[in-house]
């Protein structure tokens, strides 16, 4: 699929290409940092090349009609600007009418009607956040099409109040900063507490980021996820009757140590103490990898699975199974990414065994799980833009 094409099939579904404008949102992967961007911890995703293009138009009538080429029998939703409710069984266009309904109800002037073509090439449901991407691509269309007073950043946070308050997962701000602010070869390593960011230059030589996907899709991976917050919240209430702290990411490892007996409950103390030693480690893999160790980014990234499969229980075969496979082929780091349960792996690989390790990685992953993995080399794209 390309733009031309994709303008083609725009004019034979909406009458011609006059006053079109076109979007792309990449999809993005999470190098480390998991399940910490709602315990107010850090992250360090970076944007990835593929993701959701949209080719939009302003109506003079104020319907809302929403295409996607990629579902042939869901593709289709018409509405109209004051019926932009939750529906199941509209699916993915739940995100921009979502986003067009957030829009309007923080005051942004949507006055009119809009088409929308999409086209989206991430694989969906593999964590690496097709979701956000749709939202951010609707949000930047909306912003140039009504000339809407909103900055990136502020678009971020409207996406992620869609999932909270429309889609109903409660998730952190970490694919819609990432998507909205990614900068091409470059991770950003973002505190979610206080939104400040940096980026880190991404410059691997010989080594690339590996992309596996388990092809399980994530499942129940909604509520599990919403079940997780809830047993981080309770934990960092027990700890805040004798801490003065705001979230779990003001603690250290040592702090944690030494308190975790006031988290009563068992369940709840293995999540806290992920979410505090994910945010350490995250911390100090910005720091190494700006000093080149590859090896020791490798290695945290190892140990992030092993703390979200034992104490967070986020994986499942699948992906234990992809990542243990990776860790005897070679790859100098390997991980889940995203909210786990199925979905992707990230793996650091040395260019010069990629071959030998996606042959023989798919090879033990099928033997074990009965089908084939996919692999994608992930090249390091820019945020949302106008194209
Ligand atoms: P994915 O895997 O894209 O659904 C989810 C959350 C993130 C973050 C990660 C886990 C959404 C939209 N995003 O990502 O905020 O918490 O899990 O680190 O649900
Ligand atoms: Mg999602």
């Amino acid at each position: 699929m390309n733009l031309e094409k994709l303008k083609k099939i725009f004019s034979e579904k909406f009458g011609s290409i006059d006053n079109i404008n076109s979007y792309f949102a990449p999809g993005r992967v999470n190098l480390i940092g998991e399940h910490t961007d709602y315990n107010g911890g850090y992250v360090f995703p970076c944007a990835l090349s593929f993701g959701t293009y949209a080719i939009a138009r302003r109506r003079e009538d104020e319907k809302v009609l929403l295409y996607s080429v990629n579902f042939s029998e869901i593709g289709i939703v018409e509405t109209n600007l004051n019926q932009l409710s939750y529906k199941e069984e509209d699916n993915w266009a739940n995100y921009p009418k979502g986003i067009t309904k957030i829009f309007k109800d923080k005051n942004l002037n949507i006055d009119k009607g809009f088409e929308i073509l999409y086209y989206g090439n991430i694989p969906n449901g593999a964590g690496l956040s097709s979701s956000a991407s749709i939202s951010i691509v609707t949000s930047l269309l909306l912003k140039d099409l009504f000339k809407l007073d909103i900055n990136r950043i502020q678009m971020a946070k409207y996406s992620q109040l869609t999932e909270n308050e429309y889609i109903g997962v409660n998730c952190g701000i970490m694919d819609q900063f990432i998507i909205a602010m990614g900068k091409k070869n470059h991770a950003i390593i973002l505190d979610t507490n206080t939104l400040e960011y940096e980026y880190a230059p991404i410059k691997l030589d010989n080594i690339s980021i590996v992309i596996a996907n388990t092809n399980k899709r994530r499942g129940l991976a909604d509520s599990k996820y919403n079940e997780r917050r809830i047993q981080c919240e309770k934990a960092l209430k027990e700890l805040q009757n004798k801490l003065n702290i705001n979230s779990l990411g003001d603690l250290t490892e040592e702090e944690f140590e030494e308190n975790k007996y006031l988290i009563k409950n068992e369940i709840n103390r293995k999540r806290a103490k992920h979410a505090v030693y994910e945010n350490r480690r995250t911390i100090k893999a910005a720091k190494v990898l700006e000093n080149g160790d590859m090896k020791k980014f490798g290695k945290l990234m190892n140990e992030s699975h092993i703390s979200l499969r034992d104490d967070y229980e986020v994986t499942g075969k699948e992906l234990d199974i992809l990542v243990e496979s990776a860790w005897k082929n070679g790859a100098i780091g390997a991980r889940m990414t995203g909210a786990g349960f199925g979905g992707c792996t990230v793996n650091l690989v040395y260019n010069e065994t990629i071959e030998r390790f996606k042959e023989n990685v798919k090879k033990e992953y099928k033997e074990k799980i009965g089908y084939d993995p996919d692999f994608y080399i992930a090249e390091i794209g820019d945020g949302a833009k106008i194209i």
